[in-house]
């Protein structure tokens, strides 16, 4: 069994879904956690919730807009000096909006999942990676999707922004080569979070059939995967992790029983 422990950790979007596991996942490793989110309640009630179960655990919340450049500098210059030396940075805030055709997506809804999806992990980046390079020590996960290695007709702008989060993981490993500092990606596939009510604009029913008649993943097994990226041996970086349901295929492809 693996020794390794998790240390101080950033997680985005640590409020619902793949960041939310993370935050439970790790917590039980008695890291301390940095979880940001724009939902501060329900990041308080996850504290609650995480700090009862997990009393070696410490947990700072922030709310964060993670599109906003300056909120992120200044939410990291803010840290507590117990959790300012970060050694674990999870880019996980991201979202869709729509399935719609590429001509009609609204210009805003573009710029929604450019700006979280793209300059948010970069944004994070910016923040965090100095001090890693500092200490030559640290190791970031970004959360990206199978929509980063296809695509698929209604996705232009969401599978764009997961191709460039893939492109700049690969950019980051060559420019960190040097280092001690990990670099990896998840990839998952269908995974049954708020992604697709958020989608579809809230549309719970709509969001259900994206998941009906399969197994889809749910958002703890990505965490088990996170969790298990971040306790490797300092010698091992998982570059690259596509992780799909044991029903589905492809993006666009999977195995339904109803
Ligand atoms: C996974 C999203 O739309 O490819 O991030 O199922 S999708």
């Amino acid at each position: 069994l693996c020794t390794y422990i998790i240390g101080k950790s950033i997680i985005t979007g640590a409020s619902a879904g793949i960041g939310e596991a993370c935050a439970r996942e790790f917590a039980k490793t008695g890291a301390n956690l940095v979880l940001t989110a724009r939902r501060i309640d329900r990041l308080n009630q996850l504290k609650t919730e995480l700090q009862s179960h997990y009393p070696s655990a410490t947990v700072h919340c922030v709310q964060l807009d993670v599109r906003d450049d300056a909120s992120v500098a200044a939410c990291v210059d803010a840290l507590p000096e117990s959790v300012r030396d970060v050694s674990v940075l999870i880019n996980n805030a991201g979202m869709v909006v729509g399935l719609d055709r590429t001509e009609v997506v609204p210009a805003s809804d573009v710029d929604r999942m450019i700006d979280t999806n793209i300059r948010g992990p970069l944004n994070l980046v910016r923040a965090i990676l100095p001090g890693m390079r500092e200490r030559q020590a640290g190791h970031i996960i970004n959360v990206g999707s199978i929509a980063g290695i296809e695509a698929y007709a209604g996705g232009s702008v969401y599978c764009a922004t997961k191709h460039a989060l893939n492109a700049i993981t690969q950019v980051l490993r060559h420019e960190l080569m040097d280092t001690p500092i990990r670099v990896s990606e998840i990839k998952p596939g269908l995974v049954n979070t708020e992604f697709s009510t958020v989608r579809f604009g809230g549309d719970k029913a709509r969001a259900d059939k994206v998941y009906e008649g399969l197994t889809p993943l749910s958002a703890q097994d990505i965490a088990e995967i996170a969790a298990f990226i971040a306790t490797r041996p300092p010698h091992v970086q998982i570059a690259d992790l596509l992780v799909l349901a044991t029903d589905q295929a492809a993006a666009t492809k999977a195995h339904r029983r109803s």
